[in-house]
């Protein structure tokens, strides 16, 4: 059945279709029908989209060009892309003409969509959430730009061996990808390193001249970013780092092959990984000249096409928007100073008019760890004008700003300084947003409410207006028409085909959730969901589940804060009850983890291999006859994601109130008919606003609480005293009952719950946590009573479109008009 909301944009019927995947197996991969790989398959598939695709594309470019229209430049050191032919055939309109082309060949789509490696340019929630905001900005037609780094291996892969995390390199380009262009004729050139020399000119003006150490060439990979409808297609522009040709030019003709090597090889080193750590600081010298080269050539970028249109700076502020997806991309405010100074000739003041129009930030994290700042003495090596112009705007920020609203007040002063002085002296990178930007914001309320009142107090009493909320919100074209088709096309049936543009229209399903016909249908789907998962769970993992069991799932970067060792806590309880009493009653569950930790990270590595190895006893484990499983999916990704989302039950929102900025990942399930139980922390507030209390199950201490427990004195050994349940369980991990012949394996979980004081107060949440269990136990008892839930989330979620943040971006910071293309 070919779905009503697709009107093939581009005449294309299936045996056109055909032909040109055909025509493209032959002529661009160079291959036959008889001798084709899949993957030789697929990348034909993709020549064919790209035809449409870059018809747009240039379609789009020229009218922005001639239309001379505003943009936001989205500077960000993660774009979690994923993977792109699905989501490029949907917002195409084209999905199910590929699909039955290839049928005719016989070929599936969706087995042709595996062969695609996943994009992996970020760690988790904050480079996501910059895909999701491309895939908006399209989709309603707003003239934007992402700029990011061109990594060429992007998060690690990640295997289990013997239960533990291993790293292993992704290499997402290795045979080539069909989405990237590059685009030789926009290479940019950065400086890097080297001194400051102070002269005196012709004209009588004294300046600065940074003679660097070293020249970067910055070489650009543009990715087609459709969206749905396919009236615009915008532009991700990534860059890679290359060695000048200047610079090897001159050593090889020395006779220096061997340096002229170490040279490209450093200049390449700059793009070569991602960093894997999230919401950590990096600190590392590779990290700073990361940040300053992407954001430099962007820059750069924007300045040439600028200037395509522009003689003078006067309406750069009217026409650019620079918003900064965290601290990362905080580098480009000097480098546009230094630019406008050094290199345009304004005034110290004009270009500072100008920084303070164009740049907004956002911030994703409360935690002091991420809080990004650089020591004065490797600035002073890597970026030594910039140091300069830094100094610059901090002097002036004290003077003009701080002494005024506080006269004389040295303690203010030197917590709101840009440069934290002491011992090694440092930048604070927040700071300088904050002084800059004329909006800061949120991505929930709680969270946006937190960063003004912990977070950057004083700043907010300097300039109340300067801080906003924009809650987080998904694309429901990835996060519910691809990966869940069935749902979305029952929805289609339901409500008619307006919902991926305006999801609010899914408010209508409310009307058939007590309607035991739609109860059905709806249950049905999520069944076949579980079902497929199943096959996946026993190919990735060897484990068997039913698909009649709860699929309880958390699936999110593995942090203290998120506790997944909570979840871990409860398993444990569950299982000493059922050895205990084999006719305890609950409904047969399966818990299913997919997480990767940073490398660094001790405990979060500790974690996993504790939630494997419990999860190795208890699936072997005759005594409780299936009761029980649990699944550590390994290498936790978008692709996965899309195949786990769908047949979630319950989604797993359990982090320590006021630590989870927002969190998406609960968007998406919601969305897929999951019932959350989780915290009031980030956007599980106002998901829990949106759904209703009646359909979501909340526990645990408030941000209040939290704050109050903390001033009182938390001790984690009351709780381990008083609850006999949390103390059997804990001592359990000493034993070696869940690593034979090994014990003392797992002590460190219960170290970090005792002995290091439990610092996200996983046992004081403990006995909440439990209870809202037995409610989510008893709920899906009641097949109706849950398939009422569950439909009433996925009405209920409208609110976190991704569209609908990006229309509050426009509306409180960024002041764009849509664009019409031709
Ligand atoms: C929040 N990542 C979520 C999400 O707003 C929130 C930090 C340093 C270096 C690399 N990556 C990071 C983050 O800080 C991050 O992903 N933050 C997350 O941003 C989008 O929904 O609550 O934890």
């Amino acid at each position: 059945m070919v779905n009503p909301m697709e009107k093939p944009l581009f005449e294309l019927d299936k045996d056109e279709f055909k032909q040109e995947i055909v025509h493209h197996l032959r002529t661009t991969l160079g291959t036959s029908e008889k001798k084709a790989s899949k993957q030789a398959w697929w990348m034909a598939t993709c020549a064919t989209i790209n035809q449409m695709l870059f018809e747009r594309l240039t379609s789009t470019q020229q009218t922005h060009l001639q239309k001379d229209t505003r943009a936001v430049h989205y500077f960000s050191a993660e774009f979690l892309m994923g993977r792109l032919t699905a989501n490029n055939l949907h917002n195409l309109g084209l999905y199910k003409t590929c699909e039955e082309a290839l049928k005719d060949l016989n070929l599936e789509l969706a087995d042709l969509c595996e062969q695609e490696p996943d994009m992996a340019l970020g760690n988790g929630g904050l480079g996501r959430l910059a895909a999701c905001f491309i895939d908006s900005l399209a989709t309603l037609g707003y003239p934007a730009l992402g700029y990011g780094l061109h990594y060429e291996h992007g998060l690690f892969r990640q295997e289990i061996r013997d239960g533990r995390q291993v790293e292993r390199p992704d290499s997402w380009r290795e045979y080539g990808n069909p989405w990237e262009i590059c685009r030789p004729e926009s290479v940019q050139e950065i400086p890097l390193y080297g001194y400051v020399e102070t002269v005196f000119g012709e004209d009588c003006q004294v300046r600065k001249v940074w003679h660097p150490g070293r020249i970067i060439k910055g070489v650009p990979w543009d990715i087609p970013i459709v969206g749905f409808g396919a009236q615009t297609v915008n532009i991700l522009r990534l860059w890679e780092s290359r060695a000048s040709n200047f610079f090897d030019w001159d050593v090889f003709n020395h006779g220096g092959y061997v340096d002229s090597q170490k040279e490209k090889a450093e200049a390449e080193t700059i793009s070569k990984v991602l960093y894997p750590n999230d919401e950590t600081e990096a600190g590392k010298e590779l990290r700073l000249v990361q940040q300053y080269f992407f954001c430099a050539c962007s820059l750069k970028d924007i300045m040439r096409r600028y200037k395509r249109t522009h003689t003078d700076f006067k309406e750069f502020a009217a026409q650019i928007a620079v918003q900064l997806n965290d601290t990362h991309p905080t580098i480009a405010i000097p480098e546009l100073m230094r630019e406008l100074i050094d290199e345009e000739g304004l005034e110290w003041t004009e270009a500072w008019n100008i920084c303070k129009q164009v740049f907004s930030y956002t911030n994703h994290t409360l935690l002091p760890e991420a809080l990004e700042t650089w020591p004065v003495y490797l600035f002073e090596r890597v970026l030594p004008r910039h140091l300069e112009i830094i100094y610059e705007i901090n002097a002036y920020f004290l003077k003009n700003e701080v002494d005024a609203k506080w006269p004389a007040n040295n303690e203010i002063k030197r917590k709101l300084s840009i440069i934290d002085e002491s011992n090694p002296r440092r930048v604070r990178m927040a700071n300088l947003c904050v002084i800059t930007s004329h909006k800061v914001n949120g991505v929930a309320e709680i969270h946006s409410k937190l960063v003004k009142e912990d977070l950057f107090p004083e700043f907010n009493q300097l300039w109340p207006d300067k801080f906003c909320n924009v809650t987080n919100g998904v694309t429901p074209r990835r996060w519910l028409l691809s990966c869940n088709q069935e749902l979305a096309d029952l929805f289609t049936e339901t409500v008619g085909t307006e919902w991926p543009l305006n999801l609010d229209a899914l408010r209508e399903l409310a009307k058939y959730a007590d309607d035991p016909v739609f109860q059905k249908k709806f249950m049905d789907i999520k069944l076949h969901n579980k079902e497929k998962l199943v096959k996946v769970i026993k190919a990735e993992t060897g484990i068997d589940v039913s698909a009649d069991a709860i699929f309880d799932i958390q699936i999110k970067r593995l942090h203290e804060y998120k506790r997944q060792q909570l979840n871990l806590l409860h398993i444990l309880v569950l299982y000493r009850r059922l050895l205990l009493n084999p006719e305890y009653d609950i409904h047969p569950r399966v818990f299913i983890f997919g997480s990767k930790a940073a490398p660094g990270y001790r405990v979060a590595k500790d974690i996993i291999y504790a939630i494997n190895k419990v999860g190795e006893r208890i699936n072997d484990d005759p005594r409780i006859k299936g009761k029980l499983k649990v699944v550590f999916m390994p290498n936790y990704r978008v692709s996965l994601a899309e195949k786990l989302i769908p047949a979630a039950d319950v989604s797993e929102q359990i982090s320590t109130a006021g630590y989870e900025a927002s969190g998406t990942g609960n968007m998406k399930l919601a969305m897929n008919g999951a019932i959350t139980i989780g915290t009031l922390d980030g956007a599980n507030i106002e998901i829990a606003e949106e759904v209703g209390e009646d359909n979501c199950v909340i526990f645990g201490l408030t941000v209040e609480e939290v704050k109050e427990l903390k001033a009182r004195g938390y001790s984690p050994w009351d709780y381990y005293y008083a609850n006999a349940e949390i103390k059997s369980a804990l001592d359990w991990l000493d034993t070696d009952y869940f690593t034979p012949g090994r014990p003392g394996e797992l002590q460190s979980i219960k170290k970090s719950l005792l002995d290091y004081g439990d610092t996200y107060l996983t046992l004081a949440d403990f006995a909440s946590y439990d209870e809202a269990h037995q409610r989510i136990n008893s709920l899906y008892r009641d097949k109706a009573r849950w398939a009422k839930m569950a439909i009433i989330n996925a009405a209920s979620v409208g609110k976190f479109n991704s569209d609908r943040s990006i229309q509050d971006y426009v509306r409180q910071i960024w002041h764009l008009d849509k664009c019409d293309i031709s």
